[in-house]
């Protein structure tokens, strides 16, 4: 397997899902043993699934931090922090995952598309998300402060992207000027360990591409949207992305 040959005028973007946090023990979402296998989607993953059962919503997430909390970056999210390291502002990380290993390993210049699994918000309120690890047990629903001083009863929620919500548009900002940015130079677009099922995530590869983009996958099985990269590796991303970037 070759590596992405980088220069002075490379710009790399990077899209992470789910597959890159495997090899450090978290699972993914889809397909067998995943973590949609044990949990209806629409229920723990929605508004209104939060609506109808707050408790279980946060059950899951609480179940998903305190198995989080034990868990190390692997070698490929060592390899994109290397990466960033090494080019600085030609590099920005975009990552589905909310589970913060991209930071932990170093990374800085992340846009966590999906939200934060350490940070909670009001679900009423313009209240900020704030950091957050606490695991909510058996029926302790944490309510918001500041509407209870006004007199009035919120719950708070995990900062979440749900399925029906909309992305933070300062981090689909952030992407797009990265981007727009990056037209005229060399422009690598890799995409990691992602099923390329959920939008708008699913669809940077084509913006990039609209752009100039070089694109390369690297996922352990061929994906939805495969057909939309010229450079294909299938494989495990811990084993593959850090050969991948060996010359920068
Ligand atoms: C390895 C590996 C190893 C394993 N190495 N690889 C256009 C068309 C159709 C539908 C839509 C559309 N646009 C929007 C929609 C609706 C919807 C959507 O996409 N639905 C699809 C299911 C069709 N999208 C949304 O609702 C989004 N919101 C939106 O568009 O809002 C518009 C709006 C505008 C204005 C007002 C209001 C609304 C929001 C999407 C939010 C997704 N949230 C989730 C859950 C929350 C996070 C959490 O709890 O953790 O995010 S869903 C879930 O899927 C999670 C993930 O981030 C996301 C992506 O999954 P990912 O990362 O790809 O994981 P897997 O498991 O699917 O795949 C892992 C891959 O890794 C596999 O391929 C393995 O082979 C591989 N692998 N080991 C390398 N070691």
């Amino acid at each position: 397997m070759g590596s992405i040959g980088i220069d002075g005028d490379t710009r790399v973007f990077v899209l992470t899902g789910a597959g890159v946090s495997a090899e450090s023990g978290i699972p993914t979402f889809r397909g067998s043993d995943g973590l949609w296998e044990n949990h209806p989607v629409e229920r723990v993953a929605s508004l209104g699934g939060f609506v109808d059962d707050p408790a279980r919503v946060w059950r899951f997430y609480s179940e998903r931090r305190a198995a989080a909390r034990a868990v190390l970056p692997n070698e490929g999210h060592r390899a994109l922090a290397r990466l960033e390291a090494s080019l600085g502002e030609r590099f920005l990380l975009a990552t589905q995952n909310i589970d913060g290993l991209h930071g932990v390993a170093g990374n800085r210049r992340v846009v966590e598309m999906h939200g934060s699994l350490w940070k909670t918000r009001c679900s009423r309120c313009d209240r900020p998300a704030f950091d957050d690890d606490a695991v909510y047990g058996d029926g302790s629903l944490p309510a918001c402060g500041r509407c209870d001083a006004r007199g009035e009863f919120a719950l708070l929620r995990p900062h979440i992207v749900w399925f029906g919500e909309a992305l933070a548009p300062k981090d689909l900002e952030a992407i797009e000027n990265f981007f727009d940015e990056a037209r005229g130079h060399r422009f690598v677009f890799v995409a990691a360990g992602t099923s390329g099922a959920v939008f708008p995530a699913a669809q940077l590869v084509e913006r990039a591409r609209f752009r100039g983009a070089e694109t390369w996958l690297v996922n352990l099985e061929a994906p939805d949207n495969v057909s939309s990269f010229q450079h294909v590796l299938l494989g495990k991303s811990g084993e593959l992305l850090p050969s991948l970037f060996a010359s920068a």
